[in-house]
């Protein structure tokens, strides 16, 4: 079978600015969470920060190179609010706008179609030293700070992300505290959820304000859930894994409204009193369910379902899924390709979204050059092979897909996990610096050139 892509699908490849750019304190930047956090002693697996990361703040004219040589269409990159407002509002640092702006001239000059996304995790210290994004004083400075970016890049920037991955910084930063800012409390999560998907509902008039055009969205790391067995209290773990993960984000955005189930969980556990959510103002939820132009979608795993409550032992072998077989990527993620099928097909279905992109879809592979400099990464690319073949199951069923972002340009900072786990499609040295695209770079080139995947 011949998987050809439609035309004008869109190929490109996804960064974000602390993992690459590094360039820490330079002209005038801003601290950011996770600067701070990276600099706290245990917090990063491998000890690392951002610091120098890619050192792209300083080769992003060579990075473009690379993307020239990949055949990319697009790159969806992020900004740094501290290198913008160093202190979250206030003065502007046109340092900062300068960086960003060569950059985008760049990628134009270069053919290379720019995806913005305006929050991909580095808040500035100054606004989380007066409650981060559990304030709701944040939301304004976000709404400000998107005011400020389109009205530098609107002119050559068309398509925006406002947030990527609300759960992610919700949870992962605010309730279980393994990423900046490291806070561990369930109330505060579900605040710094809300206040998230405020803050892009407000982020899109403003940027349709300057542009009118503009292209706009939110990202979504999404993935099916299903219950490890079919007794109740897997089921009950499948339910609030689900509608903590993807109905939660989803049913707000699209349907003007939280998940009740999971309500009525949360005032039975005590962090809330009634469905009327004490962070929730009255008029919120309709600027959460602003239309937007596209949803972007980040999809690595599936996740399976399994009650704390069930002793491992009752619950083995039979019952429980998935098969042993499971392929795993480094960072313990099972291969999982028809879950994006799954996934893009549900939301699809089930909320709507005029236009869909994966903005994120790879995995860590930790191969390394070989004795004559070559990285063979020939588990990356079944990767990408199985994954792409089911996105292009999801178009065959209606799916209105329009682009795939790869995830990631090259080897990063992979926040709390340090530089240990190697998501590129290009290799860094980091002590080096040197780049070197890997086999799987060769073959996304031919994907695109092609506009179809290669025969196997
Ligand atoms: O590296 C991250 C990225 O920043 C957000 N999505 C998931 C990726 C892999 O963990």
């Amino acid at each position: 079978m011949m998987y050809q892509f439609p035309e004008g699908f869109v190929w490109g490849a996804a960064t974000s600015a602390y993992q690459i750019e590094g360039a820490w304190q330079a002209d005038g930047k801003g601290v950011s969470i996770w600067d701070e956090f990276s600099h706290t002693p245990g917090r990063i697996a491998d000890g690392s920060t951002g610091d120098v990361a890619c050192d792209h703040y300083h080769r992003w004219r060579e990075d473009i190179a690379l993307m020239q040589q990949l055949g990319l269409r697009a790159y969806r990159f992020s900004i740094n609010w501290t290198r913008i407002f160093p202190q979250g509002t206030g003065s502007v640092n046109q340092a900062g706008l300068d960086f960003y702006s060569r950059l985008v001239d760049g990628l134009l000059a270069a053919g290379i179609t720019p995806f913005v996304s305006l929050y991909h995790w580095d808040l500035p210290q100054a606004l989380q030293a007066s409650g981060g994004w559990a304030s709701r004083a944040t939301v304004a400075a976000f709404a400000n700070f998107a005011d400020t970016m389109v009205r530098h890049l609107g002119d050559r920037v068309q398509h925006w992300i406002t947030i990527n991955e609300p759960w992610v910084i919700s949870v992962l930063g605010n309730e279980w505290g393994i990423h900046a800012p490291g806070k561990q409390d369930r109330r505060t999560a579900l605040t710094v959820a809300h206040h998230l998907l405020l803050a892009h509902g407000q982020a899109v008039p403003a940027l349709r304000a300057t542009r009118s055009d503009a292209q706009v969205g939110i990202v979504l790391n999404l993935s099916p859930c299903t219950p490890a067995s079919p007794s109740a209290a897997d089921y009950t773990t499948y339910r609030q894994s689900d509608g903590g993960l993807n109905r939660w984000f989803l049913d707000a955005l699209y349907r003007q409204s939280y998940p009740t189930d999971l309500l009525h969980d949360a005032i039975q556990a005590g962090y809330i009193t009634s469905p009327d959510l004490p962070f929730a103002f009255p008029g919120d939820l309709q600027q959460i369910s602003v239309p937007t132009d596209f949803l972007g979608i980040n999809y690595y795993t599936r996740h399976i379902a399994r009650s704390t409550a069930i002793p491992e032992t009752d619950n083995l072998p039979a019952t429980v899924i998935p098969a042993p077989p499971s392929e795993h990527t480094d960072m313990g993620w099972e291969v999982y390709p028809q879950g994006l099928a799954e996934t893009l097909l549900q939301v699809h279905l089930g909320y709507r979204p005029p236009r869909i992109y994966i903005t994120e879809n790879g995995a860590s592979y930790g191969d390394g050059p070989d004795a004559a400099g070559v990285v063979n990464d020939t588990r990356r690319i079944a990767y990408l092979h199985q994954h792409l073949q089911a996105a292009h199951h999801a178009l065959s069923l209606g799916v209105p897909l329009a682009g795939y972002f790869a995830w990631s340009l090259m080897d990063n900072f992979e926040w709390d996990r340090g530089y240990a786990q190697r998501f590129g499609l290009v290799y860094v040295d980091y002590a080096s610096q040197q780049r070197i695209p890997k086999a799987s770079a060769a073959w996304y080139r031919q994907v695109i050139a092609a506009n179809a995947l290669p025969e196997v």
